[in-house]
């Protein structure tokens, strides 16, 4: 099963559409990759960003999807409002099923969006997706709550316009999740670690490839929760052999 990252260019290939190919390959689906913005980035320092044009992401997804059958595809770093709106309206064109990262601050304070993008994530994006993985200052942004609590995740996660998963990495490791209305919440152990770049990227690659693999949506993100938490205690997520 062919599946698809949207999503901006790290070189250190920890996070991005590198890292998220790598993590498709670990699990077992091929993986192909839209590019929406270069990055000249290590896991410690960001310094600069170069966007492709909303014209040319396009091109790039008509290449791909015209000749291959995707059905999953993930989105990350997609810089600005006209990007998000394009790949909003690619995903109605080609009836994908997306699961959106909404990448708005990095870890490493990096410029990966040129403005506050919430809003068109919310109009053009989230209304489309069938799953999104905001981390807490993401769900924050998202409904404009503050989160500080299980209970605050819980309310946030019912004003996301589509099934979410709000990760735990700043919440004492809880998860919450909300699928059809149906609120879990699933608890993590947090690791003592400095390096973290990347984790919602392969996140939210960890999810599609699984659910390529026929796991149903809780099932995928359960599985890629685990797929993550063994990246971080081993310090090389994507070059993990998963657990298909
Ligand atoms: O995890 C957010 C993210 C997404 N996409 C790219 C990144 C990062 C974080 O650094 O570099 C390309």
């Amino acid at each position: 099963m062919i599946v698809m990252s949207i999503a901006g260019v790290d070189p250190s290939a920890g996070a991005g559409v590198f890292a998220d190919l790598k993590t498709f390959q670990a699990i077992g689906a091929y993986g192909t990759g839209i590019v929406t913005a270069l990055t000249a980035q290590n896991p410690y320092k960001f310094f600069s960003t170069l966007p492709v044009s909303p014209d040319y992401i396009e091109e790039q997804m008509d290449s791909v999807l015209d000749e291959y059958e995707v059905k999953y595809v993930k989105t990350g770093m997609l810089y600005s409002p006209e990007i998000i709106e394009l790949v909003g309206k690619k995903i109605s064109e080609y009836d994908l099923k997306a699961v959106v990262d909404p990448v708005m601050v990095a870890t490493s304070g990096g410029d990966l969006t040129r403005e506050d993008i919430a809003d068109a994530f919310n109009k053009y994006l989230l209304p489309k997706a069938i799953l999104t993985t905001p981390n807490v200052a993401e769900a924050e942004k998202l409904t404009d709550l503050k989160i500080t609590s299980k209970e605050d995740a819980m309310k946030a996660s019912e004003m996301i316009k589509c099934n979410s998963i709000i990760t735990g990495g700043h919440l004492d490791g809880i998860n919450t999740i909300n699928i059809d209305g149906e609120v879990s919440v699933v608890k993590q152990e947090l690791i003592e670690t400095d390096n973290l770049h990347g984790t919602g990227c392969n996140l939210s690659s960890a999810i599609v490839a699984y659910l390529a693999k026929n796991n149903d949506l809780n099932t995928s993100i359960l599985k890629a929760l685990d797929y993550v938490y063994e990246g971080i205690k081993n310090g090389n997520y994507g070059t993990l052999i998963a657990k298909i």
